[in-house]
């Protein structure tokens, strides 16, 4: 397995040291008075959202993560040490849920972000804090108190500013190929793509991040197939890229299957913005071009923009719709950088 959008951790926050009880003991000093030092806090577990990961791979080797502990409290007033804080890290693009998968804890959208998930327990006091002018030996030291203990979810979905959705085969990793620099893997084939794929396009000067999923089929929402997990990744795009394979049954029922999916795995991706490109366009003849071009157009109750990824026809049309509802806007260096080191395989 390559990909991990997914993972359940275990994490802990340090306990707090105890404190201690210790009375000052030297030769000609009588009545030394209390010197029990105060216990360390536990530590932090933290979560941070860093450059260069892509996956949530690490997880899947590493499942449980605890802060040390603070030190105890010692004689001679000697407070202990704190506890080091653990540090998970994680891609941006990351969602933190509770154990109940449900309630979401954090949404990791910046880089160098940083999140409390667990703070460490409070050392305890040593006798030498309880001293008074009434009590002035106190015997009593508090205990350090305990860490947190929870687990978690990790969810990672992908910041792409489009996405590509379709049939299986219906020529999406093709046409992220023709228009980045990202190098899926093509075959002829249905569910030759079983990771997302990202690649950073540039339409006229205008760049966008262009996220490839695996195809959909009919009960993708029941699992059929490689079943819709993968949609959450193209729930952040400002829109979507919809390919309709032309030398398919029957365009119209094509693309309803995929709606239909779109619209049982829920969120928000029907009101997305879709654009619909009939696909292979090349491969049919002027007939079937025009019939299938039809149905698409009855079922989309819109006119599909007609699409070769293989031959490059139309593709730069597409693109140009693609960025005209994105906007402006630049990636930066890192998101390139991240979209394009060979995302997925670590
Ligand atoms: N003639 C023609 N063939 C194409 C075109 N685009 C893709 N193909 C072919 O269609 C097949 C499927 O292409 P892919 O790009 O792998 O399709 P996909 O939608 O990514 O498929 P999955 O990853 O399985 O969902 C390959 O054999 C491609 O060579 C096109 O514009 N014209
Ligand atoms: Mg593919």
């Amino acid at each position: 397995m390559k990909f991990l959008d997914e993972a359940k951790v275990y994490i802990r926050s340090g306990d707090g040291g105890n404190g201690c009880v210790a009375f000052r003991r030297e030769k000609f000093i009588e009545f030394g008075g209390p010197s029990g030092g105060n216990g360390g806090r536990g530590g932090d577990v933290v979560i941070e959202a860093v450059d260069g990961l892509n996956t949530l791979i690490d997880y899947r080797y590493q499942q449980h993560f605890k802060a040390e502990r603070g030190v105890n409290g010692m004689g001679k007033d000697r407070h202990g040490a704190n506890g080091k804080p653990i540090v998970l890290k994680v891609p941006v693009g990351t969602q933190v849920f509770d154990e109940d998968k449900e309630t979401l804890l954090h949404d990791f959208t910046t880089l160098r972000e940083k999140f409390v998930l667990a703070q460490g327990g409070n050392g305890g006091f040593g006798n030498a804090h309880f001293k008074s002018s009434t009590n002035r030996a106190p015997r009593n030291a508090n205990p350090g108190q305990p860490g947190e203990e929870r687990w978690i979810w990790l969810r990672l979905k992908l910041i792409a500013d489009a996405g590509l959705v379709g049939l299986p085969n219906a020529g999406k990793s093709t046409f992220l190929a023709a228009v980045s620099a990202a190098r899926p893997k093509i075959a002829d084939y249905p569910f030759t793509t079983l990771h997302p794929q990202l690649g950073v396009v540039n339409a006229d000067g205008r760049e966008f991040v262009l996220a490839d999923i695996p195809g959909l089929i009919e009960g993708a929402h029941e699992g059929a197939g490689l079943g819709d997990r993968f949609l959450g990744h193209v729930e952040r795009c400002r829109v979507l890229l919809h390919l309709v394979d032309a030398t398919s049954e029957h365009a119209g029922k094509a693309y309803k299957t995929v709606r239909a999916e779109l619209e049982a795995y829920g969120g928000s991706l029907t009101e997305k913005t879709e654009i619909v490109a009939l696909n292979k366009i090349d491969a049919v003849d002027a007939d079937t071009l025009k019939k299938q071009k039809d149905r698409l157009k009855r079922a989309a109750k819109k006119t599909p923009l007609l699409l070769s990824g293989a031959t490059g026809t139309g593709v730069k049309q597409a693109l140009r719709a693609l960025a005209d509802i994105i906007g402006d806007k630049q990636v930066t260096s890192k998101a390139k950088r991240a979209a394009e080191a060979e995302p997925w395989t670590a």
